[in-house]
């Protein structure tokens, strides 16, 4: 078995060297630029790639603290069967087998694959191909499905193709920009900061959006509809630009095909008034939007899962391209429709053709195209038809009908819509694999086998960013323990399942070039996903391969790739609002914060990341919150008929009321609520299968605690805290954990390591303070109290750094000197919220640029520049 590894000929051969090396974040489908260089066997100084096209030098708070997270900890190291370690051999034969003695028994349909976004394009390629051209099957479908099927099943209907037809160059260009369904400021902030540059040049933005999110803050105009009425707003644009006399009827005429009743649905109820109560937002706002929206012709239309993770999602994603369509604001710089993608390959993952409904290389499954991929693959069958959707497919391993699975590089048992079945789902599957980089997710809990992939910083390949930019991403260490790379472990599983030379791959560059044989083979003109040019210079030439976009300016001869070249105009009608439910009268909203990535692999680790949200809140406006008994800072249990999980509550303007929002990062290993995947209904999208994740109908209570308290811990407990409420975040030199409980406080101390114990006991406020030294050093820490207040977290959390504890907490007195800092703001400076509230208030500062220059927040990544805007408006609120 040849164990060869990609060469790192960009390292010196002690494995290491200070030049820096050009990769791209690990993080989203901005895809930016990174000049890492490596300053230890596990370190790294991370810097913005100034040459990089996708954000020149600029890097958010995630990309910048990315060197926090390049350590060993939790990482899997070795192959494990059950519990057990194994060698690479016994592990890939044992997969081999088993998905060799399930298809012979049960037929290719019987095994599936589910893989992700944040797959290499390489890695991608090759599970791709080993499943839909030899085991014969396309049960390989992809966390994608979860994120921009909707997306793109919406251009294939109106394009011909899956084809994002804008580029970041288009909002530098454009007079209007209309966010929907899009947190650009925390989900996208470097394409955020280009597009707040160009408002400032004059620009305008638009926000569509159901919460007053941070980049609503920031519009010029934010309509906060109701969930769900995004049909009926962008139907009332275009029949508003159609009686305005706006629409592009010359580019109608010649490149777009209607049905014959397009535009007479559109004549009925979609004028402003209608249209305004359908949305619930005020007319006077509406029509704001449709006066500057139909005299502005360079406008780009941004969107995410606001559109896509909807019901209706592939609806709602046309309506937006029927718009841009008839308007003839497509192909040009400046005006386009823009479907922003998630992870750092959702784009690379459509081109090889990952989802269950491609085959690959922008091919359906028409006859023709199976038999040219074949030929291409030279394979012993080719898959008849789309695969199960990842919805159907975990709902296909509950019934027994997929008898063994592999999952790559996803966590499904949190990310999934009702995750509590598919857990049992999980449960119940004859034979799970699970390649990962993380010894402890929750998924991994139910493997067969566990095989342990290269990480960021590791990989090597290439990726596609959301403007369809292709670039490298580098290695910039050695492999560690026994890990190695995605397109390794798949290559070994296909040539022990008896394909050797056509998984005979030694590098990603062998793979790259056949992806790109297969992107040009006998595509002229046929497709528009073609990579001309690529491919050359040999394993140098993939080594030095610099950031290349494909495609283009797609449509810019008005051709689409539709047989006629026609693109189509799709009829989408807006759904009636859902009933209200008695049982479950709120709205539940699902999304992201600024500094977590996902289920917190990789940013649970950063310190730096940690305490900008340090908890998983519930938002609530304040009106449900009088009704409901609600209270800031308390708990609550946020039920749907799937499941309920506990949440920290947070009051405010910010949701509309009868909606609740919650965030979609914490797991098993992070807390013991803030469970979102449990909560969402297990339905999706007719069209695309991708799931409703924004609106689920829930029901939210108060739940009473006894008690609240913090704990403290540099070495990691054994198990979690057994309480109501227990939440963890990472700290310098340790752990945070947020408890609340309502039994005897005393269990807590089951966790306490060994150590001195200093213990302070004020009955009268039912407080307690326990400092555990080891050697004269702070090791754990826990306070808890029923009436009283709590300390402020920060000069503890500093306290397990320093050598020797501090002189008061010997005394078992309170700490010192008390300042509360809030959340963190700017991770960059460090600085909490309401250090920055006060220097605003003392200094009298005006703007964002004040306090950057008094203060330094704002002055480096940028990501909290949006809060910081918003800090100074609420402070001018307060004053006037
Ligand atoms: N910090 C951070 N950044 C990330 C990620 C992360 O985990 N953390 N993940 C990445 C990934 S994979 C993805 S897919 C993207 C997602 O990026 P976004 O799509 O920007 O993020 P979300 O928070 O999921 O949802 C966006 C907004 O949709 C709104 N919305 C809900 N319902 C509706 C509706 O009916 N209509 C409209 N118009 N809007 C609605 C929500 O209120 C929310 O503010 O972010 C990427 N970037
Ligand atoms: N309720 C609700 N649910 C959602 C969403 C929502 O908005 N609301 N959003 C959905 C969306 S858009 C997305 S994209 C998903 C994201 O959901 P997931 O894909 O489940 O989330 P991640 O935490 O990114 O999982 C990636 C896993 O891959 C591992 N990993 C990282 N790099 C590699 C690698 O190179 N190789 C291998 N083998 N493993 C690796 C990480 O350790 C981690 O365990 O969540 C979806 N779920
Ligand atoms: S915007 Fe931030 S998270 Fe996204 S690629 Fe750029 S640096 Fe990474
Ligand atoms: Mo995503």
């Amino acid at each position: 078995m040849p164990l060869v590894t990609t060469p790192l000929p960009s390292l010196s051969p002690e494995g290491r060297g200070l030049a820096a090396i050009r990769t791209t974040c690990a993080y989203c489908g901005v895809g930016c630029g990174i000049s890492a260089t490596v300053t230890g066997a596990r370190s790294v100084t991370i810097a913005g790639d100034p040459d990089h096209p996708a954000n020149h030098g600029r890097l958010c708070s995630k990309g910048t603290h990315l060197g926090e997270t390049v350590g060993l900890e939790g990482r899997l190291l070795h192959p494990m069967i059950g519990n057990k370690r194994a060698g690479w051999d016994k592990a890939l034969d044992l997969v081999a087998r088993r998905f060799r003695d399930t298809v012979a028994q049960h037929g290719p349909n019987s095994v599936a694959f589910y893989v992700s976004g944040q797959l290499l394009t390489e890695d991608y390629y090759v599970a791709n191909k080993l499943m839909k051209g030899f085991i014969g099957s396309a049960n390989i479908d992809t966390n994608s499905r979860l994120c921009m099927s909707s997306a793109v099943a919406g251009h294939v209907r109106a394009f011909g193709e899956d084809v994002v037809p804008a580029s970041y160059d288009d909002l530098d260009a454009a007079d209007l920009i209309v966010l929907v369904g899009s947190n650009t400021a925390w989900c996208h902030p470097i394409v955020h900061q280009r597009i707040r540059a160009r408002c400032e040049a004059g620009a305008k933005l638009v926000v569509i959006d159901p919460r007053r999110t941070e980049t609503a803050a920031e519009a010029n105009l934010h309509l906060a509809i109701r969930p769900g009425s995004d049909v009926a707003l962008m139907n009332g644009a275009l029949a508003w630009c159609r009686e305005a006399g706006t629409l592009d009827e010359r580019f109608i005429a010649d490149h777009v095909t209607a049905p014959e009743d397009f535009w007479d649905t559109l004549s009925d109820g979609h004028d402003l008034w209608t249209v305004a109560r359908t949305c619930d937002v005020p007319a006077s706002d509406l029509k704001r939007f449709y006066e500057l929206f139909a005299a502005t012709p360079r406008t780009v239309t941004l969107f995410s899962q606001g559109i896509n993770q909807s019901l209706a999602g592939t609806d709602q994603v046309n309506a937006i391209l029927n718009l841009h369509l008839a308007t003839g604001r497509i192909g040009k710089p400046g005006a386009a429709p823009f479907s922003i993608t998630g992870q750092p390959n959702a784009m690379g993952g459509r081109e090889v053709g990952g989802l269950a409904t491609t085959l690959a290389a922008h091919m359906d499954f028409a006859a023709e195209n199976r038999a040219l991929v074949q030929r291409f693959w030279s394979s012993p069958t080719i898959a008849e038809k789309p695969g199960l959707k990842a919805v159907d497919l975990f709902r296909a391993v509950g019934e027994g009908r997929i008898k063994a699975l592999w999952i790559m590089a996803t966590n499904p048992a949190v990310s999934m819509p009702d995750a509590g079945r598919v857990r049992e789902a999980l449960a119940a599957c004859p034979f799970v694999v699970v390649s990962d980089v993380m010894a402890d997710i929750d998924t991994g809990a139910f493997a067969h086998v566990r095989l342990p992939a290269t990480a960021w910083g590791e990989k090597d390949g290439t990726v596609t960013n959301s403007e369809r930019m292709i670039s490298r991403q580098r290695a910039l260490f050695p492999l560690p323990g026994e890990a190695k790379p995605d397109w390794w472990i798949v290559s070994q599983v296909a040539r022990r399942m008896g394909w050797k030379s056509a998984f005979a791959y030694d590098r990603p560059a062998d793979i790259w070039r056949e992806h790109v044989r297969l992107a040009n083979y006998r595509n002229v003109g046929r497709r528009l996903f073609a990579l001309p040019g690529q491919g050359g210079g040999g394993n140098a030439g993939y080594e030095e391969m610099a950031p290349f976009r494909w495609g283009g300016t797609p449509f810019a001869d008005g051709r689409f790739a539709t047989p006629d070249g026609r693109a189509r105009l799709v009829p989408v009608a807006q759904k009636p609002a859902p009933a209200q439910l008695t049982r479950w009268p709120m709205t539940l909203n699902t999304g992201r914060y600024r500094d977590h990535w996902h289920t917190m692999t990789r940013t649970g680790l950063a310190p730096k990341l940690a305490r900008h949200r340090a908890e998983p809140l519930v938002e609530v406006h304040a009106d449900d919150a009088v009704r409901l008994g609600l209270v800031d800072g308390g708990l609550a249990r946020v039920a749907t008929p799937q499941g309920d999980s506990v949440y920290r509550v947070s009051v405010g303007e910010g949701q509309r009321p009868g909606e609740l929002f919650v965030p979609i990062h914490w797991t098993d290993r992070t807390s013991s609520g803030g469970r979102t995947g449990l909560l969402p209904r297990p339905l999706a999208d007719p069209i695309s299968g991708q799931p409703g994740f924004k609106a689920t109908p829930a029901s939210i209570v108060a739940v009473a605690t006894r008690w609240r308290g913090f704990a403290l811990f540099a070495d990691e407990p054994k198990r979690s805290p057994d309480c109501l409420w227990a939440t963890r975040v990472t700290v310098p030199a340790g752990s945070l954990w947020e408890l609340a409980g309502d039994a005897d406080p005393a269990v807590l101390d089951a966790m306490l390591p060994a150590g001195e114990r200093i213990e302070a006991v004020d009955h009268a406020r039912g407080t307690r303070r326990v400092a555990v030294l080891a050697q004269g050093r702070l090791v754990a820490a826990l306070f808890v109290t029923e009436t009283g207040e709590l300390p402020a977290r920060d000069w503890l959390i500093g306290q397990l750094a320093e050598p020797q504890a501090a002189p008061s907490l010997l005394a078992g007195r309170a700490p010192g000197v008390q300042v509360d800092r809030g959340p963190i703001v700017c991770t960059c400076f460090d600085l909490g919220l309401r250090t920055i509230v006060a220097a605003i208030r003392d200094r009298q500062l005006a703007d964002v640029a004040a306090i950057g220059a008094a203060i330094g927040a704002g002055t480096n990544c940028g990501s909290c520049r949006p809060a910081l805007a918003r800090l100074i408006a609420e402070e001018k609120n307060d004053a006037a």
